[in-house]
């Protein structure tokens, strides 16, 4: 069993030198003649691309025309996979499982190109798994002598800056690129028939299991309770209420909430929640989770948030704070609030859950999750929590 491996590897070891030599020489496309092959041959840029939660970073993020060996490191925590595109070019590595690296070969021309994970339908890149790759034009003789010295790649660089402005033959049709800037406002109102989503057993759990099963010990046991009693089940009451709120998102920071929402729930009991602020809290798993952001896919088997809720794309999410009464008594300043503009998940005859993947549906469900502080008592509700979708409602983009 071990003289084969053995062999091969004294065989390789004799034969290093010139072994090398054929693996660039392959490695190269375009190669030229044997004579002129150190002035004409094209080197082969490498650029080291480290995936992570939530992020894709690019070493460099700026190479001249010609092949590019991208070697692709997964070092997060999840599966994650390495996509280039631009103009007509649009490739991909397979899934990369955390701590392997692969890589992928490319012939790039000039112009800027998206660099991102392709895992999760979009949810990675939407969470901030996107980068550009410049790729400048480039003087031939420069890049292809192989190694230049200090003034001679220097000169390469502004070259490939200069190059660059590519950007904008290749960005054309790229919608939603410009709205990463400036603040963003959204008016959200709650119409359509409301109910009451009760403690109960989550339907979906067996799907879920598997992704609860690669969380941390103290989320596993906190989904694991609430895939059992928890806040996503289909033990629904219809009730009625209202909700009006205004949220603005400015980014990674600054953002604001303001509403109210006021209902009554199967007991009797009438609830009003005042959003005033935000909350911003990121835990693992759960990247912007706190603040405003809109335009999100995520939950489901996707392996970000919760995976008791299913896949669904979101036009407005929010972490907000909120003081909350009950029957016009003041319960705490300081309730826990999430509310999400969503792809519908419930079904119109009885408001069961319907689809594990409902990113495809349209959105118009508003869910409005209401919790107590971290070590302060359970709301006096069943389950300690409140949790109320307006099944019919709408959001309006303001400019401001
Ligand atoms: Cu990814």
């Amino acid at each position: 069993m071990n003289a084969v491996p053995q062999v091969t590897i004294r065989g390789l070891a004799r034969f290093t030198g010139s072994l090398c030599l054929v693996c660039v020489a392959q490695a190269l496309p375009r190669v030229a003649s044997p004579h002129d092959q150190t002035h004409r041959t094209p080197i082969a840029h490498t650029v080291k691309v480290d995936l992570s939660e939530w992020k894709v970073q690019l070493t460099p993020a700026l190479v001249p025309a010609g092949p590019v060996v991208f070697e692709v490191t997964n070092a997060g925590n999840i599966p994650h996979a390495f996509e280039v595109e631009g103009g007509r070019l649009e490739r991909s590595t397979p899934q990369i499982q955390p701590g392997a690296t692969t890589t992928l070969k490319l012939d790039l021309h000039a112009g800027s190109y998206e660099a991102y994970c392709p895992v999760g339908k979009g949810s990675h890149k939407m969470l901030g798994m996107m980068n550009h790759l410049m790729v400048g034009r480039t003087k031939h003789s420069s890049v292809m002598s192989g190694m230049a010295n200090g003034t001679e790649g220097e000169h390469e660089h502004q070259e490939v800056y200069a190059g660059g402005r590519a950007d904008e033959a290749y960005s054309g049709g790229r919608a939603g690129e410009d709205e990463h800037d400036g603040a963003k406002m959204m008016k959200v109102v709650g119409g359509g028939p409301v109910i009451q989503i009760l403690p109960g057993p989550f339907p979906f759990a067996d799907s879920a299991m598997t992704v609860i099963q690669n969380r941390p010990p103290d989320q596993q046991a906190d989904l694991t309770h609430k895939a059992h009693l928890g806040p996503y089940s289909n033990n629904v009451a219809k009730i009625a209420g209202d909700i009006s709120l205004a949220a603005i998102d400015r980014g990674a920071s600054g953002d604001s909430v303001s509403g109210v929402a006021a209902f009554t729930t199967q007991d009797g009991a009438r609830w009003k929640v005042v959003m005033d602020r935000v909350q911003t809290k990121d835990i693992p798993f759960n990247p912007r989770f706190g603040g405003v952001i809109m335009g999100l896919f995520y939950h489901g088997a996707s392996g970000v948030h919760t995976p008791l809720v299913p896949t669904i794309q979101s036009s407005l999410a929010l972490w907000a704070f909120a003081h909350l009464y009950k029957n016009d008594q003041l319960v705490t300043d300081n309730a826990m609030v999430h509310v999400m503009l969503l792809s519908r998940t419930r079904r119109t005859s009885d408001w069961a859950l319907d689809c594990w993947d409902c990113s495809e549906r349209p959105i118009e469900e508003l869910q409005l999750q209401v919790t107590a502080a971290p070590n302060t008592p359970p709301f006096d509700a069943p389950g300690g929590f409140l949790f109320v979708n307006w099944e019919k409602s709408s959001g309006v983009r303001v400019s401001l």
